[in-house]
C-alpha cells in the first residue's frame, strides 16, 4: 500500500472513532501515525527534486525568495529591487529557472531569488521550486492585487504541504534521548501525559528526558518530532496595486501586507525597508588598534554578541580574545570594557584586544 492510501485508511479510522476522554489517546496515536507517514512521504519526494539550475549557492547576509503564481510580477520585482535582469513576460511560466540578484540596503547584502511560478505542489516544477523555498531565510509571498485571497491561501497551503511553517517559532519542546532508563517528562502544557507518552512511543522514543513548554499543543508535539520541517518568516507582498481602485480596503483587510507596484518606486522602497526590518539586522563597526573605524559595517543578527564579531573577523580572534571596548547604545559609557558574551546594539563600535 502506498503512503496516501495508508494515510486515508487511518483518517477513516479517526472519523469512525467516537471522540471522548476514553478514546483521546487512541486518536492521538492515529494522528501521530499519520504525521509519521506524511513525513516519510515528504522525505522521499524531496529526494526527487533539486538540480537543473535550481541549486544556487547562498551569498550575502541572508536569502529571500519570491514565491507566487505565474505572471504575478516576481521577475519584475527582482529587477526593480536588485537591478538584475530576469525575463519578464505577459504569459505564464516566463521564468524557468532560479535567477539570483543582490539587494544592497543599509550596508546589508541580501540575496533575492526569482523563482518560476507555481500553481500546485505536483505540477510543473512545483516540487523543485518548493525545495529552493525551503532554503530561504525569508519568503516573499507575491500575489496580485485583484486575487489576493485565493492566491495567498493557495500559497500557504502549498508551503505547508512541503513542511514549511510560516511566521511560527519552533515548538518549545526539548527531547534528549538516552540509551536506557525510563521516560522523564516535565510537562508544562495542557496535553495529558498519556498522550505525550503515546506519541513519543509511536516515534520510537522510549528513553529520554522530555521538556514540554506551556503553550505547546498537539500539532506542536507532532511537529517537534519532524526534523524535515522548517520554520521561515514571510511577508505577504500584494503586487500590481496600480490596477485596482480601492487600495484602502486591501490595507484594512491585510494590515501586515506590503502593497507594491513594480512601477512605483516609493512602494518598492517600503518593501526594501520591510525586508530589512524582518531580519532584525544590526550594523556593527570595528575599530582597529590604530583607532581607525571601518567604513563598512558588519551585518549581524539582533542579539549578536562580541563572540559573533570575533567569528566574523577571524577564527583566531575568538581563541585569543582578551577583552573588547565598545562605544554605542549597548554600553553605559563610551569605551566600556566587555567580554565575549556582551550583547551588541545597532551602530555600536567595537575594538577587540587579543593575546
Ligand atoms: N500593472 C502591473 N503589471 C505588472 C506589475 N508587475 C509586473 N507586471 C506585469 O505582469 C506581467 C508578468 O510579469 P513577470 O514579472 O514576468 O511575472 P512573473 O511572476 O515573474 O511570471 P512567471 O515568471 O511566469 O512566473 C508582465 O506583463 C509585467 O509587465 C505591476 O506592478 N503592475
Ligand atoms: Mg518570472
Amino acid at each position: 500500500m502506498d503512503f496516501d492510501s495508508k494515510i486515508k485508511q487511518l483518517e477513516e479510522e479517526i472519523r469512525r472513532t467516537q471522540k471522548n476522554k476514553a478514546t483521546e489517546k487512541h486518536i492521538s496515536l492515529l494522528l501521530a501515525k499519520i504525521a509519521k507517514l506524511r513525513r516519510e512521504k515528504l522525505k522521499m519526494e524531496l529526494k526527487k527534486g533539486g538540480g537543473g539550475g535550481f541549486d544556487i549557492p547562498k551569498t550575502g547576509d541572508a536569502r529571500v525568495v519570491l514565491v507566487g503564481f505565474p505572471s504575478v510580477g516576481k521577475s519584475s520585482l527582482l529587477t526593480a529591487l536588485t537591478g538584475k535582469e530576469s525575463k519578464i513576460g505577459y504569459y505564464a511560466f516566463t521564468t524557468v529557472s532560479v535567477i539570483p540578484g543582490i539587494l544592497e540596503y543599509k550596508g546589508a547584502q541580501i540575496q533575492i531569488l526569482d523563482l518560476p511560478g507555481i500553481i500546485d505542489v505536483n505540477r510543473g516544477r512545483g516540487r523543485e521550486v518548493l525545495s529552493v523555498v525551503r532554503t530561504a531565510d525569508l519568503i516573499l509571498l507575491v500575489v496580485e492585487a485583484n486575487a489576493v485571497e485565493k492566491q495567498y491561501q493557495a500559497l500557504v497551503n502549498m508551503l505547508h504541504q512541503v513542511g514549511i511553517r510560516l511566521n511560527r517559532e519552533k515548538p518549545d519542546i526539548r527531547i534528549s534521548k538516552r540509551d536506557s532508563g525510563p521516560m522523564k517528562i516535565f510537562n508544562r502544557s495542557n496535553l495529558s501525559e498519556d498522550v505525550i507518552l503515546g506519541v513519543l512511543n509511536e516515534n520510537g522514543i522510549r528513553s529520554a528526558d522530555v521538556y514540554i513548554g506551556p503553550n505547546v499543543d498537539f500539532q506542536d508535539l507532532i511537529d517537534s518530532l519532524d526534523d524535515s520541517l522548517v520554520y521561515i518568516k514571510s511577508i505577504l507582498v500584494i503586487n500590481k496595486i496600480d490596477i485596482i481602485e480601492d487600495i484602502n480596503s486591501l490595507k484594512n483587510k491585510y494590515p501586515e501586507a506590503v502593497l507594491v507596484s513594480s512601477f512605483m518606486s516609493d512602494t518598492l522602497e517600503q518593501l526594501k525597508n520591510k525586508i530589512y526590518e524582518k531580519f532584525e539586522f544590526i550594523r556593527v563597526y570595528t575599530k582597529s588598534w590604530k583607532g581607525d573605524i571601518s567604513t563598512e559595517p558588519l551585518i549581524l543578527k539582533r542579539g549578536a554578541r562580541i563572540l559573533d564579531v570575533c567569528k566574523a573577523i577571524h577564527r583566531d580572534f575568538e581563541e585569543n580574545f582578551k577583552y573588547a571596548l565598545v562605544w554605542g547604545k549597548s554600553v553605559k559609557y563610551p569605551g566600556q570594557k566587555v567580554g565575549l558574551n556582551h550583547v551588541l546594539e545597532d551602530m555600536d563600535i567595537v575594538q577587540i584586544y587579543v593575546e
